[in-house]
C-alpha cells in the first residue's frame, strides 16, 4: 500500500480523498493553486504544495507542475479526482513514466473511451447494446440519408469530437436532415477543429442511467447498480438518485452483468460508469467515464461501500474487498447539488460565505469544502457542496432530503438551494416520474427561463 498520496484535484472532492486517505492510514498531499491557499482541502491534508496561479490552466491542469509536486513530497500515487486531469490520458501516462501510479483506469482504457466513435464500437463488441446508428463517422449527406432510411427518423447527428451535449442536431424529415448534416459538420469544424459526425436513432423520452462498475484490473469486475440522473439543465446533472425510480431488480441485475462482463473482458481498472439512454425498458449506451463522478455518494450509501478506499485498494495492486455476490442494495440515496449560482438563470456568483451549517442526523451526508468566511474564488466550478440523504426507501429518502435542506443554513451568497425546496413540492419528483427533458421544461414553465 501507498505511504503518501498526492491530490491532483480541489474543493469537495478534494476533501472527499483526503478523508479516504486518513482512514486507511495513508499520509496526503493537496495542491493549490494561489487563489486556493485558504482552501479546507489544503487544511484538512497532511501537506500542501503550491502549484501555480490562479487559472486551472496554470495550477490543476498543469502536468508538470503536479509531477514535480510528486517529486517534491514524495508521494508515489495521484487521484485525479473528477473533472481537471482525471481523463487525460497524457497524465495517466506522464505519471507512468515517472514511476508514479495514477489512481484510474489505464491510459490505453481512459484514450479508448474518450473517443466517442471508438467507445461506441468497443462497446458493441464488448456485448453492450448501443443506440441504432451509422457504423462510425458518416462522410457525406448520401450516407447519412442511407443510415436515416435504414433506422428511421428521427436522427440525432453527433459531432465526434463534442462532448457535454454540445454539437449535436436533430432531424425529424430528410429535409431536415440535409440542413441539420451541413450544419452540424461545420459547427463542428469551427468549435473542434474537426468535423467528423456520426447518426443515431433520436430517442424522444429517455432517462438518463448509469451503471456503476468497479475492476481490479485483474479480470475481475462487478457492478453497483444504477443511478437515475437525468434531472439535468444544459447537461449539467442536479439531482441524483439510486436505485433508478423506473428500474426493477431484473433488469438491474441484466444490465449489471452485461456491463460487469465487459470490464472483465478488458480488465477495467478502478471505477467506472457506463452511460445509458433509457426508454421503453431498453438500455442505450451512449459513452463511458473512466473516473470517479461527482455521485459517487448515492451508490456508495446504498450500498454501504466506499469507493475511493477501493480505487486506492486496486491502485495498489490489492483485490477489490467485496465479490458481486457481497454487493446488495439497502434502502434509497439521493443526492442535489448545491451550486453557488442564483435562480432562474444559474448563472454563477462567487463571494463570501458569511455563515455555514450543515445539516445532519440519520442518513444525511453533506460533502462540502466551504466553511464560515470561506471565499469562493471566481476561478473555478461553482459546485460548492453535495447533499446526499439515505432512507428505507424512496418516500424516506424524500422526506429525509426535506428535512436536512431545512437545517442547511449557507449564508452570504446565492446557492441553488431554493430549487430543490421547489422540486420537493413537485408530484412528478415524489412519484419519480421523469426524463431527461423534464427540467427543463419545469424551469420554462415556472420561470420562463
Ligand atoms: C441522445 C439523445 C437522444 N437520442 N442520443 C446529450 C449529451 C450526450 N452525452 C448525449 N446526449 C443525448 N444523446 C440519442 N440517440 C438525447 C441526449 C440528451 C441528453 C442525454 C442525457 C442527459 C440529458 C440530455 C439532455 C438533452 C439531450
Amino acid at each position: 500500500m501507498f505511504d503518501k498520496i498526492l491530490i491532483a484535484n480541489r474543493g469537495e472532492i478534494a476533501l472527499r480523498v483526503v478523508r479516504a486517505c486518513r482512514e486507511m492510514g495513508i499520509k496526503s498531499v493537496a495542491v493549490h493553486s494561489t487563489a486556493d491557499s485558504d482552501a479546507m482541502h489544503v487544511r484538512m491534508a497532511d501537506e500542501s504544495v503550491c502549484i501555480g496561479p490562479p487559472p486551472s490552466s496554470e495550477s490543476y491542469l498543469s502536468k508538470a507542475a503536479i509531477i514535480s509536486a510528486c517529486e517534491i513530497t514524495g508521494a508515489q500515487a495521484v487521484h485525479p479526482g473528477y473533472g481537471f486531469l482525471s481523463e487525460n490520458a497524457a497524465f495517466a501516462q506522464a505519471l507512468e513514466d515517472h514511476g508514479i501510479t495514477f489512481i484510474g483506469p489505464s491510459a490505453e482504457h481512459i484514450r479508448i473511451m474518450g473517443d466517442k466513435i471508438t467507445a461506441k464500437e468497443t462497446a458493441k463488441d464488448l456485448g453492450i447494446p448501443v443506440v441504432p446508428g451509422s457504423d462510425g463517422g458518416v462522410p457525406d449527406f448520401e450516407t447519412a440519408i442511407g443510415v436515416a432510411a435504414k433506422i428511421g427518423f428521427p436522427v440525432i447527428i453527433k459531432a465526434t469530437a463534442g462532448g457535454g451535449g454540445r454539437g449535436m442536431k436533430v432531424a425529424k424529415t430528410a429535409e431536415e436532415l440535409e440542413i441539420a448534416f451541413r450544419t452540424a459538420r461545420s459547427e463542428s469544424k469551427a468549435a473542434f477543429g474537426n468535423d467528423e459526425v456520426y447518426i443515431e436513432k433520436y430517442l424522444q423520452r429517455p432517462r438518463h442511467i448509469e451503471i456503476q462498475v468497479f475492476g481490479d484490473g485483474k479480470g475481475n469486475a462487478v457492478h453497483l447498480g444504477e443511478r437515475d440522473c437525468s434531472l439535468q439543465r444544459r447537461h449539467q446533472k442536479v439531482f441524483e438518485e439510486a436505485p433508478g425510480p423506473a428500474i426493477n431488480a431484473k433488469l438491474r441485475a441484466e444490465i449489471g452483468a452485461v456491463c460487469a462482463k465487459a470490464m472483465q473482458k478488458i480488465k477495467y481498472i478502478g471505477a467506472g460508469t457506463i452511460e445509458f439512454l433509457y426508454e421503453d425498458e431498453q438500455f442505450y449506451f451512449i459513452e463511458m467515464n473512466t473516473r470517479l463522478q461527482v455521485e459517487h455518494p448515492v451508490t456508495e450509501a446504498i450500498f454501504g461501500v466506499d469507493l475511493v478506499r477501493e480505487q486506492i485498494r486496486v491502485a495498489s495492486g490489492l483485490p477489490m474487498s467485496f465479490t458481486q455476490e457481497d454487493l446488495k442494495i439497502t434502502g434509497h440515496a439521493i443526492e442535489v447539488r448545491i451550486n453557488a449560482e442564483k435562480l432562474p438563470l444559474f448563472a454563477p456568483r462567487p463571494g463570501k460565505v458569511t455563515q455555514f451549517h450543515a445539516p445532519g442526523g440519520l442518513g444525511v451526508r453533506m460533502d462540502s469544502a466551504i466553511y464560515d468566511g470561506y471565499r469562493i474564488p471566481p476561478h473555478y466550478d461553482s459546485l460548492i457542496g453535495k447533499l446526499i440523504v439515505h432512507g428505507r426507501d424512496r418516500p424516506e429518502a424524500l422526506a429525509r432530503l426535506n428535512r436536512a435542506l431545512g437545517e442547511l443554513i449557507i449564508d452570504g451568497i446565492d446557492t441553488t438551494i431554493p430549487l430543490f425546496d421547489a422540486l420537493l413540492q413537485e408530484p412528478d419528483i415524489q412519484s419519480g416520474d421523469y426524463n431527461i427533458h423534464w427540467l427543463e421544461k419545469w424551469l420554462l414553465n415556472k420561470f420562463g427561463a
